[in-house]
């Protein structure tokens, strides 16, 4: 059996990684790999609910700690029920944001205290970290443009454009820390050159483990 993968898809609201992911999960379907393709908050049916709460603009009066350990909740589920046995049993999974949002959201964005991040990362993810993670990298006006024009905003869409930036400061100061695991990737560019720069980068990855197996 191959070794299964975890590939997590980063950046600020309307960088394209819902286009981008699900292209990688037809490439890599088409060369007879076998994809978990999921997201969060949510990917089972209690993380979809707590996504519920979590987007819902009515919940104008969540806490930050509260949304801090709701995304840990969803993602503490997530993990259990999906991520870790689809990894074990020899998956590519590729999941619609992870740990590195709710740094980059509620750390960067919110200003929460990144020891209490840390340790409430450690206790959801029980160790699951990602093999690889693409962050498409957007200046957040992009982005934000990009998704107004879609209509209504979530809970968190509609905050302003100076929290966006943070967001974006955030992502790439993770990237900078950690460059043996996030590939940054520009999100200005067509659709198609960005799924052509993932598709190889990804195939070189898999095929890195094969060699090792
Ligand atoms: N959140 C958090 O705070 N803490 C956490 O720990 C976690 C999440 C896990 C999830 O919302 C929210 O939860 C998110 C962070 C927070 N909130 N925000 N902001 P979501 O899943 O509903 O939203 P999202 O993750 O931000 O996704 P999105 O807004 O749907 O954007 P996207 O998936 O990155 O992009 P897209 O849907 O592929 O593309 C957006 C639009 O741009 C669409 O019209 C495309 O056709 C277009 N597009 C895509 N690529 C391109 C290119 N290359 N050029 C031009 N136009 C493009």
């Amino acid at each position: 059996m191959t070794r299964g993968r975890f590939i997590t898809f980063e950046g600020i609201e309307g960088c394209g990684k819902s286009t981008q992911i699900g292209l990688l999960a037809d490439h890599l379907r088409a060369a007879g790999r076998n994809v978990v393709l999921t997201r969060e908050p949510g990917g089972t049916p209690a993380a979809e609910a707590i996504r519920a709460i979590l987007l819902d603009p009515a919940q104008d009066a969540l806490s930050p700690t509260t949304e801090l350990l709701l995304y840990a909740a969803a993602r503490a589920q997530h993990v259990h029920q999906v991520i870790r046995p689809a990894v074990k049993a020899g998956a590519v999974v590729l999941c619609d944001r992870f740990a590195d949002s709710t740094e980059a959201y509620q750390g960067g964005g919110r200003a929460l205290s990144h020891e209490t991040i840390d340790i409430l990362r450690n206790i959801a993810t029980d160790g699951m970290g990602p093999d690889c993670t693409i962050l498409l990298d957007l200046p957040a006006a992009e982005g934000l443009a990009r998704t107004r024009s879609r209509g209504e905003l979530d809970r968190i869409e509609g905050e302003p454009l100076a929290f966006h930036e943070r967001v974006r400061a955030a992502f790439l100061a993770i990237a900078a820390r950690e460059p043996e695991r996030v590939i940054v990737i520009n999100a200005a560019a067509s659709v198609e050159a960005i799924a052509g720069e993932i598709g190889p980068r990804m195939d070189a990855l898999l095929c890195a483990e094969a060699q090792e197996a």
